[in-house]
């Protein structure tokens, strides 16, 4: 065994004590981690802050960041370097920047792309005399993807664990880095691999699933209308295969047990697939976020999202996914060009009459890798703005009490204007007795006191740790999440099952697998 030891940390600025999803890179990397290191220790700072001490010199500490938890990354990775371990950063905000990792993160290397296969490379080179600058990790297909080692996750502290069916997206939404870093042509996994790892999750108490997909439905039917108008036979083919897949996972999802429930993301252009729908709720499948952006039909054109519907039939579509028992999470964004002070009221009412279970209310943030960072970028060239040193178009290195809520000028409305509408939606949506009107749609009184505390979080949680301007209020709003967190994680956890099987498999899960490695 070597005495490299192993660290995997998520970097976060606000830690719940209770998570709402396990974040899945750290149990995949685990997974890759070679058993000769032993089993990796893992960090998720949405729980609670690393303490630098437990490096110690010669160790190996990864950290996988987005671009919104970079900053704290880059904290860590140099407190952990004076420590004397190897730093190592990955994720997708590295795969973009992997130079800013080196200058302000004390990497010792950046591993781009998708770490399952790269990272027992790495830990050699660590082990072998010092890690090269920079490893390839590319975009995998899927019988290279790694299945997550759950048996490393604290079953007491998340509410929900996250389990991938595809990667990629073939859509390309201008304020969406997905379909440039994880690539347009959807990479599907084998419907086995992920009811192995849904089952060993089961056993362990966890009943409710976040299929975490960038888009669960990466066939519409007009695309293969379009193949068959084109006679493609064999762009046809691949995309009947591509579905077929889909119905072939949503069937083994079906044969879980039935207090199962899952939820992923989706386009809505599901809604007018009512055989894709219902074999959606047959397999469990009673919730999924889909990225409505606008109401307005510019400000779907403006981020390139013109197959969404707007106007009454945007209200029928959505409804579309209740009346088949799936629940929406309505997204939005507003800051859109083409927003004025009335889309607000808009956009409320829709999601009012929509029968929306949830929504969340999200300003425009360029995020680099997108169609509108690039834009942004090039139009931000001659701004002579810096704060703390940084341009605005490097956002993502201001003190968070320095940054600002928005970064990108609206013609029309300024940045507090934007934010204070914004957060009036959120304080309406999430009214108590608005919460308690929605709540209608679930029978028992038991359900609907879990929908008004749940609802409550993902407020908390999401739109004032979020959208606060002021740390105090910011704090506040963690406690209050705190509080909250504890009685919706009991309402999650079910009983064990320890003696369940896969159906139809023979397959052991990756956990009996690392355990019979020894
Ligand atoms: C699930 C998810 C969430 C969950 C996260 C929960 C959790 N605890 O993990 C929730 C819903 C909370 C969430 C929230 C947000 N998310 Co999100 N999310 C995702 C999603 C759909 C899947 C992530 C996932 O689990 N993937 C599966 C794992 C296995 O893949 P992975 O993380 O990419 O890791 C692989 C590689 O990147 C690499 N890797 C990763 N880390 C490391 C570390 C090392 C050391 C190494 C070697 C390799 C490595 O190896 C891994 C295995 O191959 C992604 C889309 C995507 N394709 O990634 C968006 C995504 C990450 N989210 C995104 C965004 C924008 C957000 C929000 C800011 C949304 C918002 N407007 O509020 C918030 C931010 C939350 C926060 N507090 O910071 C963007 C990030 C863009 C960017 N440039 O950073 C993405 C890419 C989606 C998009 N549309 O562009 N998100
Ligand atoms: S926002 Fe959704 S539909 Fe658009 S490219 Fe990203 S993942 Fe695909």
């Amino acid at each position: 065994m070597s005495r490299t030891r192993v660290h995997l940390v998520n970097p976060s600025n606000v830690s719940f004590g209770i998570g709402v999803l396990a974040p899945r890179w750290l149990y995949v990397l685990a997974a890759a981690t070679p058993r000769e290191y032993g089993d990796p220790l893992v960090v998720d700072e949405s729980l609670e802050a690393l303490d630098p001490a437990r490096v110690q010199p010669g160790d190996v500490v990864g950290i996988g960041i987005h671009t919104s938890n970079a900053l704290r990354g880059y904290e860590i990775g140099r407190a952990v370097r004076e420590r004397g371990a190897y730093v190592i950063f990955g994720g997708i905000h590295a795969t973009l920047y992997p130079e800013e990792a080196h200058e302000l993160g004390g990497a010792h290397a950046v591993v781009k792309g998708d770490g399952d296969v790269a990272w027992s490379t790495v830990l050699a080179d660590c082990v072998n005399g010092g890690p090269k600058p920079v490893y390839e990790g590319g975009r995998l297909e899927p019988d290279q993807f790694q299945q997550a080692r759950w048996d490393l996750m604290p079953p007491d502290r998340y509410m929900l664990a996250a389990v991938q069916t595809v990667r990629g997206c073939p859509k390309h939404c201008s304020f969406c880095s997905v379909w440039r870093t994880d690539g347009q042509r959807p990479r599907e996994h084998g419907a086995d691999v992920v009811v192995r790892e849904i089952v060993e999750l089961r056993r362990m108490g966890f009943r409710f699933i976040v299929l975490a997909d960038d888009n669960f439905y990466p066939v519409p039917l007009k695309d293969l209308e379009q193949a068959k108008a084109a006679k493609n036979p064999s762009r046809l083919a691949e995309l009947q295969a591509l579905r077929d897949e889909r119905f072939e996972l949503m069937e083994r999802l079906a044969q879980l047990p039935q207090d199962m429930v899952f939820f992923t993301q989706i386009t809505m252009e599901a809604a007018e697939d009512p055989e894709f729908l219902q074999a959606m709720y047959k397999a469990n499948i009673r919730g999924v976020l889909v990225g409505i952006e606008s109401v307005t039909r510019e400000g779907l054109k403006a981020v390139y999202k013109e197959f969404n519907a707007s106007g009454e039939s945007l209200v029928n579509q959505l409804k579309a996914f209740p009346e088949h028992g799936v629940h929406v999470l309505g997204s939005f964004i507003f800051g859109l060009s083409s927003d004025r002070p009335e889309t607000f009221e808009a956009t409320m009412a829709l999601a009012q009459n929509a029968d929306l279970a949830l929504a969340q209310f999200v300003t425009l943030v360029p995020f680099p890798g997108t169609v509108d960072f690039m834009r942004w970028e090039k139009q931000m060239e001659g701004d002579p703005t810096r704060i703390a040193g940084f341009p605005l178009t490097r956002h993502w290195l201001i003190p968070r009490n320095l940054r600002p809520r928005l970064c990108i000028a609206h013609p029309h409305m300024s940045s507090e204007e934007i934010r204070d509408r914004t957060q009036g939606v959120w304080d309406r949506f999430y009214s108590l007795s608005l919460i308690w009107r929605r709540a209608g749609f679930l029978k028992s009184a038991r359900s609907r006191l879990a929908y008004l505390l749940i609802s409550k979080l993902f407020r908390q949680m999401y739109a004032n740790t979020g959208m606060a301007t002021d740390s105090a209020r910011m704090r506040r709003s963690a406690t209050w999440a705190r509080w909250i967190a504890k009685p919706c994680q009991r309402l999650f956890r079910a009983k064990p099952m320890p003696a369940l099987q896969v159906p139809n498999g023979l397959e052991r899960t990756i956990s009996e697998e690392s355990r019979a490695a020894g």
